[in-house]
């Protein structure tokens, strides 16, 4: 059996649940702003499943419930810095977004660094609240201790997802946004509650070994995708994201958490890019030919990335968003109980 919700009446809801554990009306909107993103456009990994994670870090005390976000006088020219007061990292976005667009409609290029924020969820929603408003995007962050970097065989970088925008007038954008690691880790952890096994080479067990299986690859250790390439890449994100920001890597957001269980915490760099700002008069519109390039990459059959979460997303807009039956009574348990649900 499944149920299905227009979208404000899951926003609704799953609001009501963190308000029930104890987020602010800062934090509590902003998170099921992004859950719900997550489960309308078939993101299920950074969709309502993650609404338990939530819950167990602030019942550790890992994150603030009453942070309010604030913009940080450190901030100068192109770069804005938002202090997420040790709440979660989208409503400090939401804060900073306006001065990101203003400086990087003014300068070309303008960096928002968000300090001291739990981070969970995907990054398309900020990449696209970017690209609305004519600017390309560049978001990462670290996150905690879980990928061997290639040729290692110890958790040592994060997932550390990387995401892209480029605004297309008239149509959805073309976004990328992916895991530096062959998979998110909540594909991983969604495959152990399936009882499924992992495609191979996603990750080795505790003793450094190839494995298939979930639970050895949550004790052990994921892959960067590409082998060194990816590895590279992650390592870049921990430099950038972390050390650069004055902010957490992965193993120190590790060990701030002492778990993998609960969200981690540590910063994350959002950069924003006017293209008629770098196109500088220079011959050709940037837009039109970026058309060109994208339009030869669909006439050879192939498609773009995001293509599938717009059509997942018009689907949801169109029909509402469906929930297992396991997934209703889970929501059901969590407004029942608040924090004692988890
Ligand atoms: P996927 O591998 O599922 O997808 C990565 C990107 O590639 C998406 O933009 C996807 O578009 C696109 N894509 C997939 N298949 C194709 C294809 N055949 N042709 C063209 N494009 C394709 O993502 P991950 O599992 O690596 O990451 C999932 C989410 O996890 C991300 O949103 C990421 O931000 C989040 N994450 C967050 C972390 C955090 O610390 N906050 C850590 C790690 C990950 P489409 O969606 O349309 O399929
Ligand atoms: O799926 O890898 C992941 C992840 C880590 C933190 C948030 N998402």
């Amino acid at each position: 059996m499944s149920t299905t919700y227009p979208i404000k009446t899951l926003l609704d809801r799953v609001t009501a649940i963190f308000l029930r554990a104890g987020l602010n009306e800062v934090q509590a909107p902003a998170l099921a702003r992004v859950i719900v993103a997550g489960e309308r456009d078939a993101c299920t990994s950074h969709g309502i499943y993650r609404i338990e994670g939530v819950l167990r870090t602030v019942k550790a005390g890992k994150v603030r419930a009453d942070a309010v976000p604030q913009l940080d006088p450190a901030g100068q020219g192109g770069i804005i810095r938002v202090n997420a007061a040790g709440g979660f990292s989208s409503p400090a976005f939401e804060l900073g977004l306006p001065q990101l667009v203003d400086r990087a409609r003014e300068l070309g290029l303008a960096a928002m660094v968000v300090n001291d924020c739990t981070h969970f969820s995907a990054l398309w929603p900020e990449v696209e609240a970017i690209t609305d408003h004519g600017l390309a995007a560049l978001v990462l962050c670290p996150s905690y201790a879980s990928v061997a970097p290639s040729g290692g065989t110890r958790p040592l970088l994060g997932t550390n997802p990387l995401a892209f925008g480029w605004p297309r007038p008239g149509r959805d954008p073309y976004v990328f946004d992916f895991a530096t690691s062959v998979a998110a880790r909540g594909e991983i952890e969604l495959h152990r509650r399936a009882g499924k096994p992992l495609p191979e080479g996603w990750a080795i067990d505790p003793e450094g070994q190839p494995t298939t299986d979930p639970v050895a690859a949550l004790a052990g250790a994921m892959l960067p995708f590409g082998g060194h390439k990816g590895s590279a890449i992650g390592t870049m994100i921990e430099l950038l994201g972390g050390a650069m920001i004055g902010d957490l890597t992965s193993p120190e957001a590790l060990e701030f958490l002492g778990t993998t269980s609960l969200a981690p915490r540590h910063g994350e760099l959002i950069l924003a890019l006017s293209p008629e700002k770098f196109a500088a008069g220079r011959p050709g519109n940037p837009f039109e030919r970026a058309e060109t390039l994208l339009t030869a990459i669909t006439d050879q059959g192939a498609r773009l990335p995001s293509s599938r979460r717009f059509a997942a997303r018009a689907r949801s807009q169109a029909e509402g968003i469906t929930l297992t039956e396991a997934d209703v009574q889970l929501l059901d348990r969590l407004l029942d109980l608040g924090l004692d649900a988890v």
